[in-house]
């Protein structure tokens, strides 16, 4: 049998840190990453066929679990008609009817293949809306690594921000200001002084790049607020949350706490693929009307809308739909969490956790926090020696403590038993 070192021997060799994207490489809390070999409902298996109770879910896409049967026969299906076309399908404006349906604030939605890409296109959208360049995004928000976006704050008061990437030129993030999350009156701060040259604010109102962070109630409405009234396009990026903390995604969270709530435009990717290469922007008609071939603002993909994805997408969303599946999914999911409290309490470990639908977070802390200074104060040495307690014993973690989790529903109380019964030990080991 080949073992996960060494398959992550030869992958080094020939793929840049061994892997096809850097978290995999568990550089965050070390050792050996898992190449994996099968997966099957909430389980995946290593290449040492170890198994493990999932609590990634490809980052999100696994919503169902792994090969769900009515997925399976779709994608299946699918692949005997073709892989890919570069031309348009019934099922593209299928899917793009599916997703409207659920997202009152998308009235047109365009479908790309992932979301770093559907992030840069809203982004190049908005500017061309607007005929504005200045952008706003927050510290510990990612979306993607498109080069605008990727950027860290800079010393002072909204200044511009800095790389976070060799090789993107400082101009090209001149425009990008970075502000810090749920901080009130940095956002009025900046939009007094330069508003009227703001195209966007992007936003991932639950934070899943630095776990899992919600934005306040009082900072989104300051956001809706201050955007309407200096005419920049509030921008949800919902690659994480879409489908996953509801089926309406973060805004409908929103929405339920501030009457009349929506977004300008949304940023889709993860579920709405079902673990395929999918993604999607969209907004009203009103603006989206002004992407090519309508308007100016140019956007392509040969791969975009692929005929296989979309299959996969849409038996996905036919699935996640039907009644009940989401108060089913976020009973699994707060049972979760509770399993965490409940072993670090046991264990007398300061554990917090956060969760919405089917997407959660924990910190090893006493409080929640609030913004992307505060999850780095956060004990980051015992979550990597709890990372590892938890892969020793068969539970699949994100490996990094910035990482949001996600449970599917095909876990199992056994599973969640298994995990809670899995942290205690790691917690007391
Ligand atoms: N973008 C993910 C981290 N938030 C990692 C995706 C992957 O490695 O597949």
């Amino acid at each position: 049998m080949t073992t996960n070192e060494q398959l992550f021997a030869r992958a080094q060799a020939v793929i840049p840190g061994g892997v096809n994207s850097p978290v995999r490489a568990f550089r965050a809390v070390g050792g050996t990453p898992r190449f994996i070999s099968r997966a099957h409902g909430a389980y995946i298996w290593d290449a040492e066929d170890k198994r493990y109770i999932d609590y990634i879910g490809s980052w999100g896409p696994m919503i169902l679990g792994h090969g769900h049967p009515a997925v399976l026969e779709a994608v299946q299906k699918a692949l005997l008609e073709g892989f890919s076309y570069g031309a348009p399908t019934a099922r593209e404006i299928e899917l793009a009817e599916a997703i409207i349906a659920q997202v009152p604030s998308v009235e047109q939605v365009r479908l790309v293949s992932s979301g770093t890409e559907a992030g840069m296109s809203a982004l190049r959208l908005a500017r061309g809306v607007t005929g504005r360049s200045k952008i706003v995004k927050f510290e510990g928000c990612y979306h993607g690594h498109a080069d605008a976006l990727l950027v860290k704050a800079g010393s002072g008061l909204a200044t511009f921000g800095h790389p976070t990437s060799a090789g993107v030129p400082a101009e090209v993030v001149q425009h990008t200001l970075v502000l810090e999350y749920n901080n009130v009156e940095q956002l009025e701060e900046t939009f007094a002084a330069q508003g009227d040259e703001i195209a966007c604010v992007m936003l991932e109102a639950i934070a899943g790049n630095m776990n899992f962070v919600r934005a306040s109630v009082p900072f989104v409405t300051k956001l809706r607020e201050l955007c309407s009234k200096h005419g920049a396009l509030l921008i949800f990026d919902e690659v994480m949350t879409g489908f996953r903390v509801a089926l309406g995604g973060a805004q409908s969270v929103y929405a339920k706490l501030i009457p009349g709530f929506k977004p300008d435009m949304s940023v889709f990717g993860k579920v709405i693929g079902g673990g395929m290469p999918l993604a999607a922007f969209g907004g009203s008609r009103e603006v989206m009307k002004q992407l090519a071939p309508l308007g100016p603002v140019y956007q392509a993909g040969t791969l975009s809308g692929n005929p296989v994805a979309t299959a996969c997408g849409l038996a996905t969303l036919a699935e996640i739909t039907k009644p009940g599946f989401y108060e089913a999914l976020a009973a699994k999911t707060q049972k979760m969490v509770q399993g965490i409290a409940e072993a670090g309490r046991e264990a007398g470990v300061p554990i917090v956790t956060d969760c919405e639908g089917g997407m959660f977070g924990f910190f090893f802390a006493n409080a929640l926090p609030h913004n992307y200074n505060e999850v780095m104060a956060t004990d980051k040495e015992r979550f990597n020696r709890f990372f590892h307690g938890m892969l020793d014993r068969g539970v699949y973690l994100a490996p990094a403590m910035y990482e949001a989790g996600f449970v599917s529903a095909a876990h199992t109380d056994a599973d969640l038993a298994a995990t809670k019964a899995a942290a205690l030990e790691a917690l007391r080991g």
